[in-house]
């Protein structure tokens, strides 16, 4: 369970060839009461290569306040300049809040 006003991230990046990204990745949260978070919140590791293929990476985000319960997370990856067309594959969501935890993914 991830400390009080902290929703915990765990975002797994799939298995096919290009399906990683050097993108920078912001997320939006929402909450049942329709609470949501105000800013964008980047999610990058420092001195780590985030969202690479086969990677699950976890990250601890401020919970919107007032957010009784997380009902759904908006991930935005800026485009790169260089690569476009991109396609970033990702295979699974995890969210856990005070609630519990609820998974997102391909296969569910
Ligand atoms: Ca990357
Ligand atoms: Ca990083």
């Amino acid at each position: 369970m991830p400390p009080a006003g902290k929703v915990a991230l765990s975002i797994a990046t799939g298995s096919e060839t290009g399906g990683g990204t050097d993108a920078d990745v912001r997320a939006k949260l929402t909450c049942l009461n329709g609470a949501h978070s105000a800013d964008w919140i980047a999610l990058d590791k420092d001195n780590y290569n985030d969202f690479e293929r086969y990677d699950r990476d976890d990250y601890e985000v401020a919970a919107p306040s007032g957010c009784d319960e997380v009902a759904a997370v908006v991930l935005d990856p800026t485009p790169l300049a260089n690569f476009p067309n991109e396609r970033w594959q990702v295979e699974r969501v995890t969210v856990t809040d005070s609630q519990g935890t609820v998974r997102y993914g391909r296969g569910d």
